[in-house]
């Protein structure tokens, strides 16, 4: 059975640092802006703030694309900021979590720059390169470029570098000793400042078979299978674990790992030393094609994936985060009658799964969607250049946004919603990127004054998982697989067992529980005020009702 750790037991908050707080007017959050927040992050019960990136950056991808690995992005502040708010952070016994983006640097890192000044430079192999005299390289897809090609002409040198993300973003060459080196060294400066861990961005690319074969046609479809798993990557993690994580107490977390549970495995196996855990896509991928998500596809994938991790290695349990559109918008139902009570469902799932929960900064407010109807209200790489590729193909532009609007990007990027005042309190200057206009509704200080806000039950949440080690580490079992609006299962360590019970829809539903199950007392949770188990051992469940309740 699981072993326990901290990093098993504590809840991640992730903070997505441009849009948390402005501190100087500028319209981009920063590190003061958090600083000037942290007693509000000790009030949520979480133990950990995982960063998105706040390294020296162009932005072309908000952070995504470093140029300096050692500095603070000047927008964000200074590393005097830094230092002041990880001592503040630790002086609330808050655990500080960084993003390590390795897969790539930015194209205006200075080993990009000595890289493509010559061929011969001593930074060459920090990335790959493919001499045009060779003729065109074989063909490879990139997640972000107007053209989908991830191989990019630079006539300094007559060749092309490969980026899998955006031009401005060029891949590291993980097969060059050097390169390892100084990302390691990179790592313990860090380590050494005291942060309590990173989160590996994109590392599943990270190894590339440097003869470039061809791929099959279409492969693109399937992009993990043919980009993750390189022939090193493991290798690299192993050397990356005994040359420094294994020198420090602290979590690490893959984003991303393989194309199933048996691939992650190789993650996050104990006895492997690599990684400590590791989350996947397949929950938060469902719904963001043109079908929408099905319940029934949810309580498989999350079973599954439990089912898999029952006795070794472990998994992240998240909904949203910078990368995905709002989780009510997408698994709940924000319209205004049923946006509160389907928040707090979800966030009933996340904090009562097996695995750590890594919960995105708003959804504790139950933030939503924003909807952009113009193209040019989006600031995300992702989004424009998708647009502009289809415009250049021809394709169907007005398809596309309506898509948009359910999947985007920053759907989930928008401003922290903290009071109803000009710009939700975010910042006094223009905002980088638009407010949500449910803010005068949907917002901190009025949340944190109602005892039955989204907020406040967030608070009940983290601390009910505190006090109930069982929903930490508690055995898993899907109850009533069939149903298509109610997910139910139960946790049991021990002699305690605790039933979940989730009205995934916007009807009331009657849940007949299983014969011989058995309430016993009161909620740990409740997202409605009552709870009825009535007659014929039958749960009357109100629209997105939630109920966490111990049984016999
Ligand atoms: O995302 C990696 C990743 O696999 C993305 O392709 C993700 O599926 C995509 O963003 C969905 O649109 C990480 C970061 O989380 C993301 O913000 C960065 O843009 C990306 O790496 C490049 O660093
Ligand atoms: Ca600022």
């Amino acid at each position: 059975s699981q072993k326990e750790t901290w990093w098993k037991e504590t809840v991640v908050y992730q903070l997505y640092p441009r849009s948390f707080q402005d501190s100087n007017g500028d319209g981009v959050g920063d590190l003061r802006g958090i600083t000037s927040r942290l007693d509000y992050l000790k009030s949520l019960g979480v133990g950990t703030i995982w960063l998105n990136p706040i390294y020296a950056s162009p932005n072309d991808d908000n952070g995504y694309d470093i140029s300096d690995y050692r500095q603070i992005m000047p927008e964000f502040g200074t590393m005097e900021d830094f230092d002041a708010l990880l001592k503040g952070m630790h002086q609330r016994g808050l655990k500080l979590v960084m993003d390590l983006v390795v897969n790539h640097s930015s194209d205006e890192h200075e080993w990009f720059k000595q890289a493509r000044s010559s061929r011969t430079n001593p930074y060459r192999n920090y990335y790959h390169w493919w001499p045009a005299e060779k003729g065109k390289p074989t063909p490879r897809w990139s997640f972000f470029d107007v053209n989908s090609d991830a191989w990019k002409y630079d006539s300094l040198t007559n060749s092309y570098y490969l980026h899998y993300f955006s031009r401005k973003q060029p891949d590291l060459n993980w097969e060059n000793p050097k390169l390892r080196q100084e990302v390691y060294s990179m790592m313990r400066f860090w380590l050494d400042k005291g942060i309590d861990g990173f989160r590996l961005d994109a590392f599943q690319f990270a190894s590339k078979d440097t003869t470039f074969p061809p791929l099959p046609a279409g492969y693109e479809k399937n992009i993990i299978k043919y980009y993750g798993h390189g022939p090193h990557l493991h290798d690299y993690l192993q050397e990356m674990n005994r040359e420094v994580l294994s020198k420090y107490n602290v979590m690490t977390v893959a984003e991303g790992a393989g194309s199933g549970p048996t691939d992650a495995m190789l993650f996050v196996d104990p006895a492997r030393k690599e990684l400590n855990m590791a989350y996947h896509f397949e929950g938060v991928d469902l719904g963001n094609g043109p079908k929408l998500y099905q319940l029934a596809e949810f309580k498989r994938i999350y079973t599954r994936w439990d089912s898999a991790f029952a006795e070794k290695g472990w998994l992240s349990i998240f909904l949203g985060n910078h990368d995905q559109p709002r989780m009510t918008s997408k698994f709940g139902d924000d319209r205004p009658a049923f946006r509160a009570a389907s928040s707090k469902l979800l966030t009933t799932f996340i904090m009562t799964m097996r695995g750590t929960p890594y919960y995105y900064n708003g959804d504790e407010l139950g933030m939503t969607n924003i909807r952009f109807t113009d193209i040019n209200d989006y600031r995300d790489v992702a989004t424009r250049n998708e647009y502009q590729r289809l415009k250049n193909q021809g394709g169907d532009l007005r398809a596309f946004l309506t898509l948009a609007q359910r999947t985007a990007r920053d759907n989930g990027r928008t401003p922290f919603q903290w009071n109803a005042a000009a710009n939700a309190g975010f910042t006094t200057g223009t905002p980088w990127l638009q407010v949500n206009p449910n803010y005068q509704q949907v917002n901190e200080a009025a949340e944190d004054k109602d005892p039955n806000s989204v907020l406040n039950y967030f608070r009940k949440a983290t601390a009910t998982r505190r006090q109930h080690k069982v929903l930490v580490y508690g055995q898993y079992q899907l109850v009533d697989e069939a149903n298509p609006h109610i997910y139910a299962y139960t946790r049991t360590q021990g002699t305690e067992k605790v039933l979940v019970a989730l009205n995934f829809s916007s009807e009331p539903r009657n849940w007949p529980m299983p014969t011989g199950m058995q309430t016993s007392g009161q909620p740990w949770l409740n997202n409605y005020p009552t709870f009825t188990a009535g007659a014929g051992n039958t749960l009357a469940l109100q629209p997105w009702q939630a109920v966490v309740v111990p049984l016999q």
